[in-house]
């Protein structure tokens, strides 16, 4: 996944909260780079998550998971099932960025604890080489998505073991206009959202963002994100339905 990422070529990510292996298993067969499973704001499970883990990787894409809000213990277990990324919400200190690296990179850059059951089955890799290599065959996202993860961007980016940062668009907008606006293509939101890019690309790591559609993804990955995620199962699934409904009545 870091080849991917580092490939100059961005990365176009589906995006699932439905609580149903099949859904991401389907959206890895279409044209996308990797698949996000949603488990802060999505409706999807562990065990869910674990089965649609190995169907992703079997289309030959890069599974990843969003985790809950401080659930940082959940990294691992998505890291042993045979997730290739994780993206935590809302790392809003140092203390938040650390405890999340940690549970993401064996020793001696964090506290990984050992037992990549699914990892190993679906690397293929032996033991002693996946406790070699696991740091490098997953990616962690710090997600930026407050004044406080702005006001210290520089040091969530400097600690070892984060390897890049996620902007949450969404939650940026409501935190940057006071709780009192919630619009992601906001003017405040873009130049937050320049200056994060460009922060995270001194500091030699990943960018990444939400985009609620294929036309803001485009514009986000003419920026130079690495990372561009598009819309979700949910809102692809009303998309076309509406399509279809619309196409059926004319
Ligand atoms: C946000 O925009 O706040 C997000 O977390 C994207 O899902
Ligand atoms: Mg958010």
């Amino acid at each position: 996944i870091h080849d991917r990422l580092r490939s100059g070529s961005p990365a176009l990510a589906a995006w699932c909260g439905l609580p149903e292996a099949a859904i991401p298993a389907l959206l890895a067969r279409e044209a996308f780079d990797m698949v996000v499973i949603d488990t802060q704001h999505g409706a999807v499970d562990f065990a869910t998550a674990v089965r649609a883990t190995a169907l992703i990787e079997a289309a030959g894409k890069p599974a990843m998971v969003r985790i809950p809000v401080g659930d940082f213990a959940a990294a691992s277990r998505y890291l042993d099932a045979g997730m290739s990324g994780v993206i935590a919400p809302m790392i809003n200190t140092i203390e938040d960025a650390r405890r999340f690296a940690s549970f993401m990179k064996f020793p001696p850059v964090g506290e990984r604890s050992w037992g990549p059951h699914g990892a190993l089955a679906l690397s293929g890799l032996q033991p002693g080489d996946y406790f070699q290599k696991g740091n490098g065959l997953s990616v962690s996202f710090a997600m930026v998505e407050t004044r406080e993860a702005l006001d210290i961007i520089d040091d969530i980016l400097a600690v070892p073991g984060i390897d890049g940062i996620f902007i949450g668009p969404s939650d940026l907008s409501i935190a940057l206009s006071g709780g009192t606006d919630m619009n992601p293509a906001s003017a405040m939101v873009e130049e937050a959202l320049d200056h994060a890019l460009a922060r995270a690309r001194a500091a030699g790591k990943f960018a990444a963002i939400y985009s609620a559609t294929g036309e803001r993804a485009a514009d986000l990955v003419r920026k130079g994100f690495h990372m561009v995620s598009i819309a979700s199962d949910t809102a692809l699934l009303r998309a076309g339905a509406q399509m279809a409904l619309k196409a059926a009545r004319a």
